[in-house]
């Protein structure tokens, strides 16, 4: 079954404008990383979980082939399975598996992204499609869940891209749309060495630079602004006592960019920068805490040898 279940609200023009305006007037700027998945963002974002430097993803699907069989144990064999962000779907195909064709609801804001999910997992499940919003998505495929119980996925460590506040409001959010034993399955990239860390956001082949500088180009393309990307670099640091990589983009000149939409320009100082990630490393030792915190148990936790990362199985209390 390959439904496109009703659109659930996208970001609007009108919304990306307001959020870029009140981003760029801000000292420091500060863009949100939300935008930089689109039609050209998505797959560079494909790209970077390739990449050697990068070993967040292979961590993560490492730990849910081997781990997929006890996952679907613990939820007593069947579940309603709705992933957040389900991205290309194909670290989610283990999951689908270990469960026998279950039905699954697939939840993006970006089309491209869904309909490379529909084409990996529709063989390994019963697929609808949720192109929209985290909470918008979450409310439908809840809804459709009839009497059984749902495992939400949570994969690849994208709590780490939410600031910590929101990152818990967000957390007891999920919680709130559930029932009580309902599982939910989140990946934590861990805290390993900067140097590491910073290989992994600026790999030298500069796919990461490219991911990062899209975020000027689809600001040309879709709200008439005039960034000269060449005049903009990538940079990665590793915020030590924050415990969150930075990703900013850094003006290599004194210039002022005009963006069309808002009718508005923007002066950018030589080595000003634009903030436009946080990416968050945890602690293991400090998830079960967080779990309690959100109304969550938690059931399992599996980590990686080779690249410190956290698979967290919580069930809703
Ligand atoms: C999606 N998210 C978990 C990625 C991360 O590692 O924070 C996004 C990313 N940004 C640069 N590289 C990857």
């Amino acid at each position: 079954m390959h439904v496109q279940a009703r659109p659930t609200s996208l970001p609007a023009v009108d919304e990306f404008v307001q959020d870029v305006v009140a981003g760029l007037s801000r000292t420091p700027k500060t863009l949100p990383p939300r935008y930089f998945y689109d039609d050209v963002g998505s797959p560079l974002f494909e790209a970077i979980t390739a990449l050697p430097e990068y070993g967040l993803t292979r961590a993560d699907e490492r730990l849910l082939r081997q781990h997929a069989h006890e996952i679907c144990r613990l939820a007593g064999g069947r579940a309603h399975i709705v992933e957040l962000g389900s991205g290309s779907g194909r670290k989610t195909r283990w999951i689908l598996e270990a469960f026998g064709k279950p039905a699954y609801h697939a939840i993006d804001v970006s089309a491209a992204a869904l309909d490379q999910c529909r084409r990996e997992l529709s063989p390994y499940s019963r697929i609808l499609l949720h192109q929209g919003t985290y909470t918008d998505g979450l409310r439908t495929a809840t809804a459709l869940r009839g009497r059984d119980p749902v495992l939400v996925l949570f994969i690849g460590s994208t709590i780490g891209n939410f600031q910590p506040h929101d990152a818990l409001a967000f957390l007891r959010h999920v919680r709130s749309a559930l029932h009580p034993g309902d599982l939910f399955l989140i990946g934590f990239d861990l805290v390993k060495s900067g140097r590491t860390l910073v290989d992994a956001y600026d790999d030298p082949t500069g796919v990461t630079a490219a991911f990062n500088l899209n975020l000027l180009a689809r600001m040309n393309r879709e709200l008439g602004a005039d960034f000269h990307l060449r005049s903009f670099a990538h940079e990665a640091r590793y915020n030590e006592d924050a415990r969150r990589v930075e990703m900013h983009l850094r003006s290599l000149r004194d210039q002022t960019v005009f963006l069309g939409a808002a009718q508005r320009q923007f002066h950018f100082a030589p080595g000003e920068t634009i903030w436009t990630e946080s990416s968050h490393k945890f602690v293991a030792s400090e998830l079960s805490a967080i779990a309690i915190d959100c109304g969550f148990r938690e059931v399992a936790q599996w980590l990686d040898a080779e690249w410190p990362f956290a698979e967290s199985l919580w069930s809703a209390v």
